[in-house]
């Protein structure tokens, strides 16, 4: 078959502000494996440009494709675009297969089932191997029912079928690497960067996380194998950062140091940034020499709050003083910590964050990234904020960086005041300026100039969204406006009504 993926463009900060943009790693990794089977495979990335929707079209007419796969990693945020370019391209190749995939439509599978009569599957859960069946049966025109992890249409509408099982070994899925041109893809300021995933899925229980159950349980790559793999994309592409996807590689010591030690081996320059957990951080402190010595330059912890009744109430299992610790030790280290923070809790005031601001002051990281707190359907989190009142209706906004809830003291606008303001105060102190131009180490000083330049760029930027943006004074609740909770389906692997049938007005 005709394959095309495409990468849509996204509206959000994080894919218009840098003039970097990373490889869409999620359709790499369904791509490998098409390739692998014979499919003759093509990728669009609109991010660059950004494509226009006729741009999309016109070069998606000359391929002539079968069958177009779009996901994204933006998920909430980026499905009406993802619609919106479906839609053009049915219009034009009206008997061409629309195939959707990633976090949110394995969630949402029956509003987009229902709502959009455009889209003939949604791969739910990990695609690569459920992408190799569905991509065959489609071709031999087989029954859909028979394929493991989809949602598609059968006579009596949306219906899923029984979950798929999780790949054991992760080793054995190929990213199709070959459908870039890496000299395109950048981070970092400007230097040739991938994203790439050691492991999947978090052992621990955040109620507010959205990434955790999708992958179901943590798994990893081979270390030893997965270390020769960024080397060889060093030595044969040229590739200097490396972002890791991973929502918590560092989750077995044994394994992770394994993994440094493989990498230190190979002898590469390269740039390592990802995410991870203070405690694992801290648990480390032995080890993070081999961190710094293996490339790793940042690492972005979610503290979320410094309340320890919010972090209660968000189950993020971690304390102040472990989080704190960990900023300290990476310091130590030669490593720069950034702490993201969630601000737009129900009953939040004033007092709250002046009292956050203080707490982040003390914690002392070397960025901060603030984000307004963004309940997803699937999550236990969006339970608890089912009755609280939207007032962002625009779903492309519902991306972190938008307040998309009411909170019961505070108008938005204040919200806002003091969204930027800690960010000010943190960029701005004396001790920060000082970093960012004094830096000793190059590699640090350079990640410390780029970040403040980006934040130049953000912070305007946000506030103009704000006053640009249509908000609503006290709109429908969470619920009426996504739907009901859906947290027990949230291990996207064990769903736990596999084969159930939707009708109308369920699915709407
Ligand atoms: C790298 C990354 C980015 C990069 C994107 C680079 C790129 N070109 O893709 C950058 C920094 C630009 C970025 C920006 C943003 N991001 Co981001 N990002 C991530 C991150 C860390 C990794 C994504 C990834 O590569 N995962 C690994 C791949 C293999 O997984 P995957 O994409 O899910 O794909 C698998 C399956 O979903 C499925 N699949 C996916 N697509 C398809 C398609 C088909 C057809 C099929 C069959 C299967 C399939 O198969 C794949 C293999 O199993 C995730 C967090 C995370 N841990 O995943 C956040 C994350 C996706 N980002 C998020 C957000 C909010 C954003 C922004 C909106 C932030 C902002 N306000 O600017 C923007 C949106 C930009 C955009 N273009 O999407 C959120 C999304 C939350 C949600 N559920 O709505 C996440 C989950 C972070 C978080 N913890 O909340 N991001
Ligand atoms: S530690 Fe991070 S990835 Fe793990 S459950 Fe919590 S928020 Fe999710």
């Amino acid at each position: 078959m005709r394959v095309l993926l495409v990468n849509v463009p996204h509206p959000s900060i994080g894919s218009r502000i840098p003039d970097d943009h990373l490889p869409p790693l999620g359709l790499l990794a369904i791509g490998g494996p098409l390739i692998d089977d014979g499919h003759a495979v093509r990728l669009i990335d609109a991010e660059f440009g950004p494509m226009s929707i006729a741009e999309v079209v016109s070069e998606a007419t000359g391929f002539a494709p079968d069958a177009v796969l779009f996901g994204h990693s933006g998920s909430t945020s980026g499905h009406p675009v993802i619609a919106a370019v479906a839609c053009a391209l049915v219009k034009v190749m009206p008997r061409v297969l629309i195939v959707y995939g990633g976090v949110f439509p394995t969630y949402h599978w029956r509003e987009i089932l229902h709502d959009e009569p455009y889209v003939s599957a949604i791969v739910r859960g990990e695609g690569e191997e459920t992408a190799r069946r569905l991509m065959r049966a489609l071709e031999y025109g087989r029954d859909l029912a028979d394929i493991a992890g989809i949602a598609f249409r059968d006579v009596s509408g949306p219906r899923a079928t029984q979950p798929a099982p999780v790949i054991a070994n992760l080793d054995a899925c190929r990213i199709g690497w070959e459908l870039i041109d890496h000299a395109r893809y950048s981070y970092w300021g400007g230097l040739r960067a991938v994203v790439v995933q050691f492991s999947r899925g978090c052992p621990h229980l955040c109620n507010y996380c959205g990434q955790r159950g999708f992958w179901t349980r943590w798994r990893h790559r081979d270390p030893v194998r997965f270390a020769k793999e960024l080397a060889r994309l060093h030595r044969e592409q040229g590739v200097k950062v490396i972002n890791f996807a991973d929502e918590n590689p560092t989750v077995s010591k044994k394994v992770w140091r394994a993994f440094l030690e493989a990498l230190i081996a190979e002898n590469v320059d390269l740039i390592l940034v990802g995410s991870t957990r203070a405690d694992d951080i801290v648990r480390d402190a032995d080890i993070l020499h081999l961190y710094k010595k293996a490339g790793w330059q940042r690492f972005l912890l979610g503290l979320e709050n410094t309340d320890e009744r919010t972090l209660e109430l968000i189950r993020k299992g971690a304390t102040t003083a472990v989080d704190r610790e960990a900023i300290r030790l990476l310091r130590q280290h030669g490593i720069l910590s950034m702490a993201t923070w969630v601000v737009g809790f129900e009953e939040e005031t004033d007092r709250d964050h002046w009292r956050g601001l203080k707490q982040l002051l003390a914690y002392d990281p070397d960025q901060v990234q603030l984000l307004y707190v963004t309940p997803h359907r699937w999550t236990p989190y969006f339970r608890l904020a089912a009755e609280r009142r939207v007032i962002q209706p625009d779903r492309r906004r519902w991306d972190y960086k938008h307040q998309v809830l009411a909170t019961r003291h505070m108008a938005p606008w204040r919200v806002l005041a003091w969204f930027k303001f800690t960010e000010m105060v943190l960029q701005c102190r004396p001790k920060a300026i000082w970093r960012v131009l004094f830096q000793r180490d190059a590699g640090l000083r350079h990640a410390m100039r780029w970040y403040t330049q980006m934040g130049r760029r953000v912070w305007p930027h946000e506030i103009l969204e704000f006053l640009r943006a249509r908000r609503l004074k006290w709109g429908p609740s969470v619920r009426e406006f996504w739907g009901a909770p859906q947290d027990d389906e949230e291990q996207s692997m064990t769903a736990t009504r596999p084969e159930r049938r939707v009708g109308r007005r369920e699915a709407a």
